[in-house]
């Protein structure tokens, strides 16, 4: 089975875990493309928040509910990708430049599901680990921030400037931990197992759900 075939059979499964009437969060990439249109073939009634505009425009294609983040306090499920599934659990997030709202929608989840293909799945978390840093002073934190590098490419949504961790990452508490008390960072790609409650990755076909919490 390809990896896309996987990514899709994640998806799949965890639109499932979404009941009528629920406030969804809706993650961003490549994995969240085919949760789409299988949480809009199910025809519940549903209240969604995007984190990002290319999920915002590919969920209201399918017909699906998106209203802005402003309206909700919480939500009752969160469904995103990794780009890396570690012991822990630990997620590398931030590929696609949308963790800092990622993060912020998986905090205000009751349930934070991940999907993933397979290869996701890694023995020991590793770099790079995706950082946003606030625009104002970001020369001054990068030069704060040993192995820290920028990204080439556009702002964050919010106008943030991404940069990647390059160095080791020992473990990954303690990365997560530097890297919060920087000023200028808003926020990295590190998601620990406070905020995850299921897993779902789908290998050759095979889904694997685990329920962290
Ligand atoms: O950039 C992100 O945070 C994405 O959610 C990433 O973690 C997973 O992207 P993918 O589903 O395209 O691999």
């Amino acid at each position: 089975m390809s990896v896309e075939a996987d990514k899709r059979a994640a998806a799949e499964f965890a639109a499932q875990l979404v009941e009528d009437g629920m406030r969804v969060g809706l993650g961003t990439g490549s994995t969240v493309a085919p949760l789409l249109p299988a949480l809009a073939a199910r025809g519940l009634t549903l209240r969604c928040v995007s984190t990002s505009p290319a999920t915002e425009a590919l969920a209201r294609q399918v017909g699906l509910a998106v209203e802005p983040f402003d309206e909700f306090t919480d939500l009752d499920i969160a469904i995103d990708g990794a780009d890396q599934i570690g012991p822990g659990p630990w997620l590398v997030k931030g590929g696609g430049r949308a963790h800092t709202r990622e993060k912020i929608v998986a905090a205000a989840a009751a349930r934070f599901v991940v999907i993933a293909s397979g290869e996701k799945v890694v023995e020991r978390i590793h770099e790079p680990v995706p950082v946003e840093l606030l625009a104002y002073g970001a020369s001054a934190t990068l030069r704060r921030l040993r192995n820290v590098v920028l990204r080439p490419g556009p702002l964050s949504p919010d106008n943030g400037v991404i940069a990647d961790w390059t160095g080791a990452v020992e473990d990954p508490a303690t990365l997560a931990a530097l890297l919060d008390a920087e000023p200028g960072v808003v926020a990295h790609g590190l998601f620990g197992p406070e905020l995850i409650t299921d897993i779902v990755v789908s290998t050759a076909g095979a889904v694997d759900h685990r329920v962290i919490a």
